[in-house]
């Protein structure tokens, strides 16, 4: 009695509303969960009137599915994915598919994908983004593991997935193995690097500007009228109006300590790991850790001293502000995707970078207009070695550098904080620059620990000084550049 297209196990806020979206656009859905009274109440309430069916054991859920069997799962991340899978795979044979829709760590992804190609079972780990309105009404999916599963699930992900204005789906193949967990690592990393630029936006406004929530709300709403036009420039719009019972910004009423569930420190993690510089996002991080710190911050706040502030007039800077938040966007987005870069160099994935700056265009947290520019860079010229190189964002950092460098100035000279505006600078001024000076560094390396040195003139030939001719000729067997 193999009915359904795809079975769903899991049925937490984002299983349950995947289930109903599926069922939305004809799919039969089996539904399973651990706690088996959960699968009983969905049926009986939500799902009710639906073509969503029910399972009372794994046995069964396969059992009801249409082959290769598809099975998605949307549970905690960790143990509970491994478990499923060895629960699921007495009942599977050759060819049918297991996808991970959670929160997975990519390396847990890399290894699932081995261990079950060699089962013969194709795994998925999928990227999901957007929440339980996204699942609801059309998430980003990121899919990424054996492509040979691909063509049996394209239809269910892209008919569900959320639509770019275009009306292209928001949701392709990412790449190999884990690259579909890495590629939603990444998006997570880049929404700490987005909201952190719009926090410090927003500091800057108050603190330098003397801009009531109102005024500031307005100057959002013009520049999601723009070319910052994205959906956490919209919601920033809505909470700076919105008020409490008395009439006050409820948002100058929260403690200013940042939480954070681990994705952005991973993504900070692997850049160090892979030796690429995303230091937007590595200073978003530490901006949260740095809030959190709420205490030592309150007694550094009388005993550290400033410069005197001084409000500056907003009239002609506010346009500066919209541009510095611009540039440092594209810079941020420009690391992102340098990471990703490598990433797929090292595991040897195929990554489709329009896709995925598509994929990320609506139905996630990231969702904006200036990713269908990426998407067009990537189009031109897939293997387009930086962002920055494109024509348009080379172009669109030139235009905007007086500006951002006149914001980043002022917060300096008024003592306000701008890790993630001020490293966005850095970075585009370090990669500029032929000549760093990493010369030096070379020599003083080599000057303590006989590390060696290349000379411009000749690259790959290592050479050791003796700096102060007390040491001996001898050179370190390590040579790490
Ligand atoms: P949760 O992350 O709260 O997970 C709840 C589900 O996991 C329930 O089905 C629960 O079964 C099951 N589960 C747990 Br908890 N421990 C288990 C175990 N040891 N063995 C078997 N099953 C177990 O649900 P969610 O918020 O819907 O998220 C689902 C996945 O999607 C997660 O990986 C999450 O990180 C990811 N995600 C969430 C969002 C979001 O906005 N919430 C967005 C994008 C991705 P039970 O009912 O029997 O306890």
């Amino acid at each position: 009695m193999a009915t359904a297209d795809i079975g769903l196990i899991g049925l937490a806020v984002m299983g349950q509303n995947l289930i109903l979206n599926m069922n939305d656009h004809g799919f039969v859905v089996c539904a399973y969960n651990r706690t088996q009274a959960k699968v009983d109440h969905f049926l009986a309430n939500e799902a009710k009137d639906s073509q969503i069916i029910g399972a009372t054991s794994i046995e069964d859920l396969c059992s009801k599915l249409k082959r290769p069997r598809k099975v998605m799962m949307l549970v905690k991340a960790g143990s509970a994915v491994d478990s499923f899978i060895d629960q699921l795979l007495p009942f599977l044979e050759q060819g049918d598919i297991i996808i991970d829709g959670g929160n997975s760590h990519f390396p847990d992804s890399v290894r699932r994908a081995k261990t079950l190609a060699e089962k013969g079972i194709l795994f998925v780990g999928s990227g999901v983004s957007g929440g339980e309105e996204g699942a609801r009404f059309g998430p980003s999916l990121m899919p990424g593991g054996n492509p040979q599963a691909w063509p049996f699930i394209k239809p269910i992900f892209q008919a569900i997935a959320a639509k770019a204005p275009d009306g292209a789906p928001c949701c392709d193949w990412v790449g190999e193995e884990g690259s579909g967990h890495y590629v939603k690592m990444v998006h997570n990393g880049i929404e700490y690097g987005d909201m952190q630029l719009i926090c410090e936006v927003y500091q800057i406004m108050k603190e330098g500007l003397g801009m009531s929530s109102d005024e500031m709300a307005d100057t959002f709403e013009e520049w999601n009228k723009g070319k910052l036009d994205s959906f956490l420039i919209e919601i920033t719009r809505d909470i700076l109006r919105f008020k409490d019972e008395d009439g006050t910004a409820l948002v100058e009423k929260i403690r200013d300590t940042a939480g954070q569930k681990g994705t952005g420190k991973w993504t900070g993690i692997d850049s160090l790991d892979r030796g690429i510089p995303v230091s937007l996002i590595g200073e978003a991080v530490y901006a949260r850790c740095l809030s959190s710190l709420k205490d030592e911050r309150t007694r550094a706040s009388k005993i550290l001293v400033g410069p005197t502030s001084q409000v500056v007039d907003k009239s002609d800077f506010l346009d500066a502000l919209g541009e510095a938040l611009y540039a440092a966007k594209i810079v941020s987005y420009a690391q992102g995707f340098m990471l990703m870069r490598q990433a797929a160099s090292d595991y040897g994935w195929n990554l489709n970078f329009a896709g995925i700056a598509l994929m990320w265009r609506g139905g996630c947290i990231i969702r904006s207009a200036f990713l269908g520019k990426i998407k067009d860079a990537y189009t031109v010229n897939p293997s387009l070695e930086n962002l920055l190189f494109d024509p348009f964002f080379t172009e669109a950092t030139a235009t905007a550098q007086s500006a951002w460098r006149k914001v980043i100035a002022m917060a300096v000279t008024q003592g306000i904080p701008t890790p993630a505006l001020s490293t966005s600078l850095n970075f585009y001024d370090g990669l500029r620059h032929e000549m760093l000076p990493a010369n030096l560094l070379q020599a003083q390396r080599d000057y303590f620990g006989a590390h060696t040195y290349e000379l411009l003139s000749n690259p790959g030939t290592h050479i050791h000084t003796n700096w102060t001719g007390k040491g001996g000729n001898v050179s370190s067997t390590n040579y790490d550049a």
